[in-house]
């Protein structure tokens, strides 16, 4: 399992490039100390080893946490695991951090002063259960329990999801959806008949050539991805990266293309017109596989490069090289489909562009392109069936036809007009709406609306602020959870146990979720005495043995052919049960069947696109109280081009403060002017500029790309919402 030496050493090298090149390699494990934490490495004490799998992100590593002499010691990655290979990424080693924060919330609250002043008084689980039933059981009696909306992200919702569900919520959405990877898994679904999910099935491992558009593996961590492309670096494959930034990624390629933000689209179709004019495309695939190759052919013939040279910016005899190159390695040559694709607003058409510009290549199936994944059996819990609805959910009033799941910002939407019907209690669990929906002024205003605001969370992040009850859960390290079954290469069962117990008076979500069934009156949706008692059933119906999950913190499925090479077989799940070149779905409904290029918004003059991303130690928000992760990035910076700062009279390294074409004006945040961006656009990490006082450390620190993004569009395949619409012009900290 474990990777060579020279591996590890790239790994460290790409993730180190972002934080400057004086950061040595042992920087990344984060060093600050505490009084009741920190040990040397190697000093006396009794060691306790506990397994399980890291939420510092959703990427889910398998990690083990070290216990010294009763303390978190330190977390490092599980050599039995398929996802981290025992190597955790710089926010899974600091999630050590995250234990001991002391901006941590610690007690139940009880909101006293006005919604949104921050007032609370600490009270006990007991009080806090018993406020919460009851101005749920009020909102269920007055309005119907469908009035009633949980807001979600990650795996530790799944009890409170399934007690609410119990109790006949339907309205249920997570940001992670419609503001993250939801146009992917639409570009995909309307070509492939399959959303790509999570982990994403790709072949990195084995591609010969890595094409990223946007997707700044290195920054974003996904810690399997960053492996794998650490080592494909290091065979030697090309890598070719369309950014508008020189991201960390484009410093590992062949060819990078400062594209003009927002028009991927007419790169993309003039690449594959270049594959298809030149007859560079797998004929074979096309033939078998392809629905509607001609009329697509016949589509893209005047996307030349030419062409595209125009509105993207970049030479045409790029694109033709860069095209040329892909079709050289096929079918090991993989276009990363992406992750967080919601950018303009035409999103779902420029990823099924990317789906199809794959399917020239051929390499669905293929080693070093899409693998196919195979699952894992693991029983289920007996549960009784939820109670069915007569209403219909709320979350699409607008009617998006390939939203296949919750949009939070419809939920938003209908909480604001009371259409189809009045939203009035909002539970949100670990997801801070504030920050990951665009324009919080319209999040503010329908919490203003609602009767009830129950905030289940380990800080008091900016939405916490707002809430009427605040039930503080134990972080990751500190619960059991629901297991975590994967699909890969073969499937994979994670298992999340305790490695120390809540420094203070905080519980695990399938604890609040019990005792929460308790009070609702529907305690037979939790009939089990505990977690283990849960786990123990799941695992030992599949035929495994419980004891040795939790020693191995694993348990692996059988492995299946991956390739057709090697046996695997390929269906698509679309009307016409091939890869769909031409969409009689899309065409029905009114949009392209192939997609096209929209030309972006240019925004006022004299202003800059405002792009955003990632930093390798923080995960968007949730991260910037963590005193090891904090120690490494304090706050963001605005990244400029060196003449346009100059031009503006801007001095690197100084405070500076953006303003939006709305009148918004960002808190300071400090220049970066660099070589490595397009002088139209600036780039600033999310996450930062938290405006909750509560989080002491993080208050005002840096600046806020959501308080920017006070205008979107919306995407209108599946109602993704776009983050790179925002314009700003710099100045000088007042
Ligand atoms: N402007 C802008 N908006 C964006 C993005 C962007 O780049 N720019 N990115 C988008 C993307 S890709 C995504 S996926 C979404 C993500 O957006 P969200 O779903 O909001 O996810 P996070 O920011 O991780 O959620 C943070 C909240 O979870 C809490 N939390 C952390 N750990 C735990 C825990 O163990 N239990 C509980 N109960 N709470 C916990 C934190 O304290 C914090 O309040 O945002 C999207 N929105
Ligand atoms: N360290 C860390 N890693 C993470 C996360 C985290 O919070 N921290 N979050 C995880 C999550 S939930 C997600 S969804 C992923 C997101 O990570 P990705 O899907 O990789 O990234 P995006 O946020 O979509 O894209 C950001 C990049 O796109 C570039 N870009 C901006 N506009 C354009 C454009 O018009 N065209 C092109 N070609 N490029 C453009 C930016 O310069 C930047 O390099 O990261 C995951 N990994
Ligand atoms: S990628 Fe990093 S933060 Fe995310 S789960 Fe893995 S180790 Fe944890
Ligand atoms: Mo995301």
């Amino acid at each position: 399992m474990h990777a060579p030496k020279i591996s590890r050493r790239r790994f460290l090298q790409i993730t180190a490039a972002t934080f400057g090149a004086a950061t040595a390699a042992g920087a990344l494990v984060p060093r600050v100390a505490f009084a009741d934490a920190a040990a040397p490495v190697g000093a006396a004490g009794k060691i306790e080893t506990i397994p399980t799998y890291c939420e510092m992100c959703f990427w889910r590593c398998g990690g083990i946490g070290y216990v010294r002499d009763g303390k978190l010691w330190k977390f490092e990655g599980n050599p039995l695991d398929p996802a981290s290979r025992g190597r955790l990424c710089t926010r899974g080693t600091g999630a050590v951090g995250a234990h001991y924060d002391p901006d941590r919330l610690q007690k139940p609250l009880i909101r006293v002063g006005k919604r949104g002043a921050e007032e609370f008084k600490a009270v006990t689980w007991d009080e806090a259960m018993a406020f919460t039933a009851e101005r749920l059981n009020k909102v269920r009696a007055e309005h119907g329990a469908e009035s009633i909306a949980l807001f979600k992200h990650g795996i530790g919702v799944r009890f409170i999801e399934h007690v609410l569900k119990h109790y006949g919520v339907i309205n249920i959405a997570a940001p992670s959806y419609a503001q993250c990877r939801g146009p992917r898994d639409t570009g995909f679904t309307l070509t492939y008949g399959l959303g790509l999910g999570s982990p994403e099935p790709l072949d990195i491992a084995n591609t010969n050539c890595l094409v990223l558009i946007g997707q700044h593996l290195g920054e974003n961590m996904h810690n399997t991805q960053v492996q794998e492309f650490a080592d494909a670096v290091g065979r030697g494959a090309t890598v070719i990266t369309v950014d508008p930034r020189f991201s960390v990624a484009a410093s590992k390629s062949k060819y990078w293309l400062p594209i003009r933000p927002g028009t991927d689209t007419a790169l993309l179709l003039a690449w594959m017109n270049v594959i298809v004019n030149e007859g560079l495309y797998d004929k074979a695939f096309v033939a078998e596989h392809g629905h509607g190759f001609e009329p697509f052919a016949a589509e893209i013939k005047r996307y030349t490069p030419e062409w595209a040279a125009k509105e993207t910016d970049l030479d045409a005899s790029l694109i033709r090289e860069s095209a040329r190159e892909m079709a050289k390695h096929r079918p090991a040559t993989l276009v990363h489909p992406g992750r967080r694709t919601t950018w303009y607003g035409n999103d779902s058409q420029r990823v099924r562009a990317i789906a199809l510009l794959n399917a020239l290549l051929g390499n669905w199936g293929r080693k070093g392109g899409f693998y196919m994944q195979s699952g894992m059996k693991i029983a289920p819990y007996p549960f009784p069936p939820y109670p069915k609805s007569a209403k219909e959910k709320a979350d699409n009033p607008k009617g998006y036809p390939f939203a296949d799941e919750g949009l939070a910002t419809g939920i938003r939407e209908a909480t604001l007009s009371a259409k189809p019907y009045p939203i009035k209690a909002w539970v949100v669990y670990s997801t801070n709406l504030v920050q990951s929906l665009p324009n919080d002024r319209e999040t503010l205003a329908a919490i203003e609306k609602l009767d009830l605001l129950v905030a289940i969370d380990t800080h008091p992040s900016e939405i916490v602020g707002y809430a009427d009850v605040v039930l503080p859960e134990a972080n990751f390290l500190e619960r059991l959870d629901e297991l975590n079954v994967n699909w890969g290469k073969p499937g994979w069962t994670q298992i999340r146990q305790p490695v120390v117990q809540p420094p203070h008076d905080q519980q695990p979500g399938w604890w609040i979720a019990k005792r929460l069934s308790e009070r609702l009156g529907i305690p037979e949706c939790m009939p089990f005495k505990d977690m283990d008692e849960y786990l123990r059933y799941r695992v030992e119906k599949s035929g495994f043995s419980y004891a040795q999950l939790k020693k191995d913190g694993v348990l692996m499925g059988k492995p299946a052919p991956i390739y057709i090479d090697t046996g695997a077989e390929i269906a698509f799940d679309t009307p016409s049960g091939k890869v769909e070149f031409w969409s009689e779905q899309l065409k029905e409904k009114g949009f392209d069947p192939v997609p096209k290029h929209v030309a972006p918004d240019p925004g006022p003059k004299g202003a800059f696109r405002l792009l955003t991303g990632r930093a390798p130690m923080h995960t968007f928000g949730r991260t910037q109280t963590n005193p090891n992760l904090r120690a490494l990035m304090a706050e963001n910076e605005v990244w400029v081009n060196t003449r346009v700062a100059k031009d503006l009279g801007l001095e690197n390294g100084k405070y500076v403060t953006l303003k939006n074409q709305d009148g918004v004006v960002s808190n300071r945040v400090k220049l970066r002017a660099t070589e490595r961006i397009r002088p139209d656009c600036v780039y600033m990490v999310h996450g930062f500029g938290h405006t909750s006082p509560m989080l002491k450390s993080a208050y005002q620190r840096g600046a806020s790309t959501s308080r920017l993004l006070t205008r979107y569009n919306t995407d209108p395949l599946m109602g993704g919402t776009s983050v790179h619409t925002t314009f700003v012009t710099v100045s000088r900290e007042a």
